[in-house]
């Protein structure tokens, strides 16, 4: 019988190679999807023709139960968040009952779903929960390069809300031994990422500008520092971490930290632009509170996992700005449309 997986933010950049990583390894893959005329659920359904989609939403426990019941997965992966962290400043409380509180809804469906209790403890073929936790809980980082020991100081609603996610998985593995694991993964990336993270509004604001679409690029702080990896090495790890013998967490990125200026550059240079000439500093895009340097030893990963990053920062650049040159001169452009690559 082919393994089940439940995946939360199918819709999202990471859901769709998940979902792609999980079809390719002989996986049923269903997708949670919310809302009422949902415009993502029809790329989902174009991109990923076979995956299953069931209905639900974060902030509805009957809704997660209900899919629970329905899928009857192996694994869980719950990727659904509000993840744009200035997002979380402005909506602070609805990160909160999504990016934290619909972890504790979803282990919630799968104790209830699976007959666990305090006194009875989870049995054979229990379901197998992967927790997106994020390297933004590291915020004002304690020790470089960060491992799985490192403690956490979060600087936006988001990091505090995935510091209450992340332990919560952790406290529902001890308190009722369900294999229930956290991925502490640094930014990834990929031509699927959202337009409103960094590179990608490099990337397509490169090519708007080569296209001869634009001429200025508004950014906000370029000293931030970022561990930057691509994101179809990223999904492999999280398959990595619920086929493992034992529940851990595990610190995912490449081990390379790069600034926004170096992002900038390369960029640019990728196609023959001079970066100086076009990028605009804008005050009103800094954080009221920034995360200045991460940078990952993703050595566990390596050891225990045998997980290794397969592409560099420079080919990831050059992936997305070739991938936005080719979109845009097709006509497409995120901004305005919801076509995805
Ligand atoms: P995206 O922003 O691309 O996707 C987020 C997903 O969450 C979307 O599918 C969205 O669905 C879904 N979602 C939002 N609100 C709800 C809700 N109320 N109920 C159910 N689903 C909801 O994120 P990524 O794919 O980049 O990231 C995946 C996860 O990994 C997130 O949890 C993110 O915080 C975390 N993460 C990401 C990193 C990265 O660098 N990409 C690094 C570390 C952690 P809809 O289309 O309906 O809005
Ligand atoms: P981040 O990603 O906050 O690290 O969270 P983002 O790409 O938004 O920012 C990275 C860094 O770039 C600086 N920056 C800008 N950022 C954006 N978005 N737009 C700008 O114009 C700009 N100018 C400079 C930021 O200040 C920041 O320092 C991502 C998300 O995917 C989270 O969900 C995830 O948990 C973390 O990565 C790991």
């Amino acid at each position: 019988m082919a393994k089940r997986a439940l995946v939360t933010g199918i819709t999202g950049q990471d859901g769709s190679y998940l979902a792609e990583h999980l079809l390719s390894e002989g996986y049923d893959v269903w997708g949670l999807v919310r809302g009422q005329a949902n415009p993502r659920v029809s790329r989902v359904r174009k991109l990923l023709q076979d995956v299953q989609l069931v209905r639900g939403d974060l902030l509805d426990q009957g809704s997660l139960i209900s899919a629970v019941e329905k899928v009857r997965p192996d694994e869980v992966y719950n990727l659904g968040a509000i993840s744009f962290v200035p997002m979380s400043w402005e909506q602070a409380e609805l990160t909160a009952e999504v990016t934290g509180m619909g972890v504790l809804r979803m282990l919630e469906a799968i104790r209830v779903c699976s007959g666990i209790t305090a006194s009875r403890g989870s049995a054979a073929g229990q379901i197998r929960f992967y927790q997106a936790s994020s390297s933004e809980m590291f915020g004002q980082v304690r020790e470089t390069p960060q491992t799985e020991s490192t403690p956490f100081h979060p600087r936006s609603p988001y990091g505090v809300a995935k510091a209450y996610g992340h332990f919560l998985t952790q406290n529902y593995r001890e308190s009722y031994g369900m294999f229930a694991v956290s991925g502490i993964l640094f930014n990834h990336e990929s031509p699927r990422r959202g337009a409103e993270f960094v590179t990608r509004k490099v990337t397509l604001g490169v090519a708007r500008i080569k296209l001869g679409l634009a001429t200025e690029l508004r950014l906000g702080n370029l000293e931030a520092r970022r561990d930057w990896g691509y994101a179809g090495d990223y999904v492999r790890a999280m398959h990595l971490m619920l086929g493992a013998g034992d529940p851990e967490d595990y610190v995912i990125g490449t081990g390379r930290t790069r600034s926004v200026r170096e992002l900038v550059e390369a960029a640019f240079t990728a196609a023959g632009l001079d970066w100086e000439q076009h990028v605009v500093c804008d005050q009103n895009l800094h954080r009221p509170a920034e995360v200045d340097l991460l940078c990952a030893d993703p050595k566990k990963a390596r050891t225990q996992l045998g997980w290794e990053p397969t592409v560099s920062f420079e080919e990831l650049v050059a992936m997305m700005v070739e991938a936005d040159l080719r979109l845009l001169a097709d006509g497409h452009d995120p901004d305005h449309d919801s076509s995805w690559p």
